[in-house]
């Protein structure tokens, strides 16, 4: 991706029109209509949204605020993050879209005992009917899944609060893990994580937890080949490896985030992952 330059007085222009109220889109078309040009305009709100997410992420650590995003704290480029009981990797980071790539979130062990506990659970993937906002099996979703609870096990209790010191974020917010099994062939279609406020069904999926804010999908085998994380707007595939994970904030539920992504077709072998998603609020 090109290095985008917005100049100090344009951020502050965004972020007074946001304060107004104004969504991304109306921002967008705001400085289509100054003679910008419409990826230019769409990346500059990309940078601020992901400014003043870890902005309020700051001010919530000093309990002034309770909204923000999970970031974790990379600002100055560690080579690894304390995340309690282990040490994680930092392998790549990109500002916008906000995406890291974390390596030996996991250890081998904890991939296994994840899979195996899964195992006898899986059943045909679901997503959710923007209508209704009920959960149906999806042609554009040929995986096997499960959701765990929260904390159902010393195991995950042991991942979800090693999550929670890496990405600031408390484990009280989080979904329980989800654990997908792609066969050779089958793919996750692109696609955004959080729910489009314009469906219908959205304020019932968002009545537990408030809406979701970040992914995190952690690679529990090493496939063959394929079964790339990809982020289509951007150009970026995540290589599945055992262990490691590849997180990604949206602080909007909105396409300028550039969070569009999806789960390429496993060519050679099979793909285990799990995914957890945070959210605003506690996920009771
Ligand atoms: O398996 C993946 O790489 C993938 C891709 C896109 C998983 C998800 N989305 C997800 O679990 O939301
Ligand atoms: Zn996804």
């Amino acid at each position: 991706m090109s290095k985008i330059n917005v100049s100090a007085e344009a951020k502050q222009w965004i972020v007074n029109r946001m304060l107004a109220g104004a969504s991304g889109d109306q921002v967008i078309a705001e400085l289509a209509a100054a003679g910008w040009q419409r990826k230019a305009a769409s990346d500059a709100l990309a940078v601020v949204v992901a400014e003043n997410a870890k902005a309020r992420v700051a001010a919530a650590s000093n309990g002034k605020l309770t909204e923000g995003v999970p970031e974790p704290d990379t600002e100055k480029m560690p080579l690894s993050l304390d995340a309690g009981d282990r040490q994680v990797k930092v392998l790549v980071e990109l500002k916008a879209p906000r995406v890291v790539v974390f390596g030996d979130l996991l250890s081998a062990e904890e991939c296994a005992a994840l899979i195996a506990a899964a195992q006898p659970r899986m059943a045909r993937s679901e997503t959710v009917n923007r209508q209704t906002g009920e959960y149906q099996v999806d042609a554009a979703r040929t995986s096997r899944g499960m959701f765990f609870q929260r904390g159902e096990s010393e195991l995950h209790m042991r991942i979800e609060n090693r999550i929670a010191k890496l990405l600031n974020w408390p484990a009280e917010n989080g979904e329980g893990l989800q654990v997908l099994h792609y066969q050779p062939g089958a793919e996750y279609e692109p696609h955004y994580d959080y729910f489009d406020p314009a469906d219908p069904g959205t304020p019932a999926l968002t009545r537990r937890g408030g809406q979701r804010v970040a992914s995190l999908i952690i690679y529990l085998n090493t496939p063959q080949n394929g079964g790339a994380t990809t982020f289509p707007d951007v150009g970026l595939s995540v290589l599945p490896q055992q262990g490691n994970a590849v997180f990604f904030s949206y602080a909007q539920p909105h396409p300028s985030t550039q969070t569009l992504h999806g789960g390429a077709p496993v060519s050679m072998g099979e793909k285990w992952i799990a995914t957890k998603w945070l959210r605003q609020r506690v996920f009771a």
